[in-house]
């Protein structure tokens, strides 16, 4: 008998409940249980995990691999407690499909100016602005991995101008790929639209700072689809009162739910969306990680991890 497969969450109850099932559906051999159902987690070898409670995978004196639910893992590996066995983060096609039409929603929505026409139906204000081609509308794609490239290319089949920058360099097909301190200053420099597809990790947290914003065009747009920490709010907001940004997407806090009375709700040169850029899809995250689970099985090596001292 297989050990069994820990799931470990802080989800609701009910979000919980449809993990197992589709988890159980992926794997019908194996057993999946949690810390509540009394079941020996002692023995198990592989926890699934999504925003586990800090400290809950201390001491399991058996594991070989923490496999995430989700793509981004700084609050896992923040967990001082995390035992030293890889950790696999969620790598899914779909979500890159998914990110890449959230980040062609937002830049098109900006492109084309949605944003000044809601204000004018506010006010009752019929007025055309001019059409700017797609062509002319630079954006710059900050972190250029699973998510990135994939929105790189659709931005680039919209006609869009699109660079990248990413601790590499690494090129992607005809995509100019800049890295280091330079690079960033260059790809921000001629960012009309400047999306935020980073990892959270000690290099990048509030990387997007009065000192970034000053190098955009004035009045370009920022779209932040990474983590909310990578965003220093004050200076956004001073940003936005200068004029030096015009308007900014987020999809994502450092606290989330944002709170009801948060100052970003109300404020009209800010889009909300309440983290639903590229959502983990069950079925498909499922399918995956019974997939790494199989392979396991088999050959009894655990799957390589993410990189824990670069955090992601
Ligand atoms: P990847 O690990 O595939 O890609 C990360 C990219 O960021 C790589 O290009 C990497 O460079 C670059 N990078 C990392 N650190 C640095 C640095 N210090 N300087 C410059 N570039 C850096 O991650 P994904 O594309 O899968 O996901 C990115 C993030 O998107 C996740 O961590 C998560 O926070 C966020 N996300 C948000 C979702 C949402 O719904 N809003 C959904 C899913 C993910 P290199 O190529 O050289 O390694
Ligand atoms: C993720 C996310 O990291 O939804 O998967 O942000």
């Amino acid at each position: 008998m297989p050990s069994p497969l820990l799931l470990v969450t802080s989800l609701p109850a009910a979000e919980e409940a449809a993990w197992r099932e589709a988890l159980g559906a992926a794997m019908p051999g194996e057993r999946i249980a949690s810390v509540s159902d009394g079941a020996p987690v002692g023995a198990a070898e592989i926890a699934i995990v999504a925003n586990p409670p800090l400290g809950s995978l201390a001491g399991l004196p058996n594991l070989r691999w923490i496999q995430s639910l989700w793509a981004g893992v700084d609050r896992l590996v923040l967990d001082d407690t995390l035992p030293d066995v890889p950790v696999r983060r969620l790598i899914d096609p779909t979500l890159a499909r998914a990110m890449a039409e959230a980040v062609a929603a937002a830049v098109l929505h900006l492109h084309r100016d949605f944003p000044l026409y809601a204000a004018q139906q506010r006010a009752g204000t019929w007025r055309q602005h001019p059409v700017r081609p797609a062509g002319e509308r630079r954006v710059t794609i900050l972190g250029l991995g699973e998510m990135g490239r994939a929105a790189a290319d659709l931005l680039r089949a919209l006609g869009f101008p699109v660079r990248g920058w990413s601790r590499s360099g690494t090129a992607h097909g005809t995509i100019p790929v800049a890295s280091g301190p330079d690079g960033f200053a260059q790809s921000l420099a001629t960012a009309d639209i400047l999306v935020n597809l980073l990892p959270l990790t000690p290099d990048t947290r509030g990387i997007l700072k009065t000192d970034a914003f000053r190098q955009l065009p004035p009045g370009a747009a920022l779209v932040n689809f990474g983590r909310g920490a990578h965003v220093v709010e004050d200076d956004l907001l001073a940003a936005l009162a200068t004029g030096a940004l015009g308007h900014a997407i987020l999809d994502v806090f450092p606290e989330e739910p944002l709170p009801p009375d948060h100052r970003l709700w109300t404020h009209p040169a800010i889009t909300i969306l309440p983290h639903v850029a590229a959502p983990t899809q069950m079925a498909s995250a499922a399918a995956l990680v019974a997939e790494a689970v199989a392979e396991f099985r088999r050959t009894g090596r655990a799957p390589a991890g993410i990189d824990r001292t670069r955090g992601y």
